[in-house]
């Protein structure tokens, strides 16, 4: 079970990113995540720039079924590749800690929109 083992060690990596950098700022960071993990000429990550590349983000000991799942699971236009979007959106999926935290920022911004309206 050592697989699920590290993906529970990179889940609890992102609230923690989370809590420190603030929403804006955990946004930068999985761009910049983005940036190191994708292929430079094409400007998306494909299988290849993420085996190139997942010892970056210390994710080389995941196995190749592991990063073919995580194209495939982020893969929301079914290109085969991951543009910033479905990467960012594929981050936050994978930890469910996470997704409550952003919920938190949602409504925080909603609240202040709200405000606006004079609510
Ligand atoms: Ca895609």
């Amino acid at each position: 079970m050592a697989g699920a083992d590290k993906r529970a060690d990179f889940e609890d990596l992102l609230p923690v990113m989370a809590n420190k950098l603030g929403g804006e700022g955990l946004i930068n960071e999985l761009c910049n995540g983005f940036q190191l993990l994708m292929d430079k000429d094409r400007g998306v990550i494909t299988m290849e720039s993420l085996k190139k590349n997942a010892a970056f983000l210390g994710l080389q000991d995941l196995s190749e079924d592991e990063l073919v799942s995580m194209v495939k699971e982020g893969d929301l236009d079914r290109d085969g590749a991951l543009n910033q979007m479905e990467f960012c959106v594929l981050m936050f999926r994978l930890s469910p800690e996470l997704m409550q935290e952003s919920r938190f920022w949602l409504e925080e911004a909603l609240e202040e929109e709200l405000k606006g309206y004079g609510f």
